[in-house]
């Protein structure tokens, strides 16, 4: 076992090797378990869809090519990648529901320690919605609105609302393809439905329909969720925060909030200020309480309430394992089960949230919406009276600050002020050459993969080549934890021209935007760039791209298909991208799939190389923009002015 081959982090190869010393087992040594891991999975060439299988077919030809109901190879892989795809956006969009429910009940007065935090949002997607606002409650206006969102999950009729923030020749296109997403929940029934047995077994028809699911996520669940979160919870700005193991306090109570969805996590923070649990905490001799998140809860909290980052998705393990933590409170997506076993070593009390995730052993205590406080403040409790049975700790130093929280709406402000707050700098300087284009560097981390080694590698390279980069999820953590996401020493990075630009507005070179439902949050500020002239009519006429070289999840799936159906091309680490035992669908995602939308997949594992791909992609949009000409004055004739009708 070599610690530094499964992290670059020095707080995570410190626990590694500390839980090894221990026997303690973690993904890595899972993962060791499960070598040689199956061929055909990997290929994405097993079906398992109905009894008269499972059937596989032999990636060398010699053996069996079609299943027993006659399906190929090219059936299986689309149909499994439909299925990744119905799964991510499931995943995103029923979180995206909770919060909706949520959302309604805050404002119909029936869940009384949630209430609408940013009103100037709620009145402007309220407008976008055809809301009446002029001299109603907003508390009025808020109901309408949660009605309205969670209509657009089972909606009989019509397309999602958000979709219409895309510019118009993209919904022209969506339309065209009949890929414009219809109600959350259908998409998702259908994208099952024709993956079934017998059923669609055209793979270009199952893939187009996987397009049409990904963008219900996009550009439905998932920016739904966004927007809902902000309204609810405040929309980020801009603020400090810490990141990695060394965030968790010797003398503290230690609460560590861990999943995506924030309904609970928001109260537990709110519980954990609470001035009698601050005073039970010392009661018990601690210093206080702490509470720090882990994968995109952590994001969600850091972004609005500065709340500090213990980690990414491999970190969950190894924060236990520090024995420094009270308490860990889970909700939805990314808790691994292994959580419950590694707590069985320590004091830590595990807790399940939400309704939809249970872990056997592990104590379930679902958020109530009438109750919420009175319910996170039990949790803290537990936490507080869990002190006393710490035993030794052990946490690393390392932990970095940095500035997080960039939305659309940030940016813009930063970029032009409160009252002219718009892109016009950001495209100017892209037009003149200063910044080359704009990056999101997105995704998980792996044990396949050494940790946080890609994304800050590709995010290193990418700023000082003077590629803006705007990063989501544990990719936002990774850099976190490599003090990129400060913006003293990511400027150093910088190449001159995006160093000039940041240091004249005062943002990083690299703009931590949040979870992975904030990948929406790129989706809109990509169209209100577009909308801002300059750069093209399209998303897929921008100098964008999209990397994710370390993933786990359908969600990165689903993600990475709505980009590429909204014009974006997309690197995705080749071995964590199961779907290539079908050369049909390899040419259609890598290739044919630009002409349908004007985006596409392209694989590559190495970040320096993801990084020249990105850039070859960026400056070949610069060149269609005619953006990289070198302006020389044109001297008109006459007829030049009357040809230009001037
Ligand atoms: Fe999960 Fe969102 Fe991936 Fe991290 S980045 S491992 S999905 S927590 Ni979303
Ligand atoms: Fe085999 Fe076809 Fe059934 Fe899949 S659907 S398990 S390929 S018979």
């Amino acid at each position: 076992m070599d610690a530094k081959k499964r992290s670059t982090d020095k707080a995570a190869q410190e626990m590694i090797e500390y839980m090894s010393q221990a026997g303690q087992e973690n993904a890595w040594d899972r993962l060791d378990k499960q070598e040689p891991q199956c061929g055909f999975g990997k290929l994405g060439i097993c079906c398992r869809i109905c009894t008269m299988g499972p059937c596989r077919i032999d990636p060398f030809g010699d053996g069996p090519q079609l299943g027993v109901c006659g399906a190929d190879a090219d059936t299986i892989v689309a149909r499994n990648f439909l299925r990744a795809v119905a799964a991510g956006t499931s995943a995103h969009s029923d979180h995206c529901r909770t919060v909706a429910e949520l959302f309604l009940a805050a404002a119909r007065g029936d869940a009384p320690d949630y209430y609408i935090k940013d009103t100037e949002k709620l009145h402007r997607v309220a407008k976008e919605f055809g809301i009446a606002t002029d001299g109603r409650a907003d508390n009025e206006i808020a109901v309408e609105l949660g009605e309205i969102a969670l209509g657009e999950f089972g909606k009989s009729e019509g397309t999602q609302l958000m979709a219409r923030r895309a510019p118009e020749p993209r919904k022209e296109i969506w339309k065209k393809k009949n890929v414009t997403p219809r109600a959350i929940d259908r998409e998702v029934v259908e994208a099952l439905h024709r993956s079934t047995m017998g059923v669609d077994q055209d793979y270009k028809s199952l893939l187009m329909h996987a397009s049409r699911t990904a963008l219900a996520d996009g550009w439905g669940g998932s920016m739904l969720a966004t927007d809902l979160q902000d309204i609810l919870f405040g929309t980020p700005s801009p603020g400090k925060g810490e990141v990695n193991l060394g965030v968790l306090e010797s003398d503290e109570v230690n609460i560590i909030v861990h999943g995506h969805d924030p309904l609970m996590s928001e109260i537990i923070v709110e519980a954990a200020s609470a001035p009698e649990m601050i005073a039970n905490a010392k009661a018990v001799g601690a210093k206080g309480i702490n509470v720090a998140g882990i994968c995109c809860t952590a994001n969600e909290l850091l972004v609005r309430h500065g709340v500090p980052v213990a980690g990414n998705f491999l970190c969950q393990e190894l924060a236990i394992a520090t024995g420094a933590v009270e308490m860990m409170a889970v909700d939805v997506q990314c808790v691994m089960q292994g959580l419950a076993k590694v707590a069985t070593y320590y004091h830590t009390k595990l807790f399940t949230t939400a309704p939809q995730a249970k872990i056997p052993g592990v104590e379930h205590v679902p958020l109530e919406e009438e109750n919420a406080l009175k319910i996170a403040k039990k949790l803290v409790s537990a936490a507080i009276d869990n002190y006393k049975n710490r035993g030794n700790i052990n946490i690393p130093s390392e932990k970095e600050a940095g500035i997080m929280g960039f939305t659309n709406e940030s940016i813009k402000y930063m970029l032009g002020g409160k009252f002219r707050a718009s892109y016009r700098p950001l495209n100017d300087n892209i037009m003149n050459g200063k910044i080359r284009g704009i990056a999101a560097i997105v995704g998980c981390s792996n044990p396949k993969v050494p940790m946080d080694s890609t994304h800050t590698e590709l995010a290193k390279e990418l700023i000082k080549k003077d590629v803006l980069v705007l990063t989501t999820g544990c990719a936002t953590i990774a850099c976190g934890k490599q003090a990129l996401l400060n913006p003293k020493d990511a400027l150093e990075l910088a190449g001159p021209g995006l160093r000039e630009v940041c240091e004249v507005v005062g943002i990083p070179p690299i703009l931590a935007c949040g979870s992975c439902v904030d990948n929406s949050r790129l989706l809109v500020a990509a169209s209100e760039i577009v909308a801002e002239g300059g750069l093209g009519e399209d998303l897929s006429a921008l100098p964008l791209a999209g990397a994710c070289l370390e993933s786990i999840t359908e969600k990165a799936i689903a993600i990475g298909q709505y980009f590429v159906a909204s014009g974006v091309y997309v690197i995705f680490a080749k071995e964590l991208f199961p779907y290539l035992g079908s050369e049909n669908v390899k040419n259609y995602l890598l290739d044919e799939v630009e002409k349908d939308f004007g985006g596409r997949w392209a694989l590559e594992s190495d970040p320096v190389r993801a990084a020249e791909m990105m850039l070859e992609h960026i400056e070949s949009k610069r060149d269609s923009l005619g953006i990289n000409e070198a302006k020389e004055r044109k001297l008109y004739s006459m007829e030049d002015r009357q040809a230009l009708g001037v």
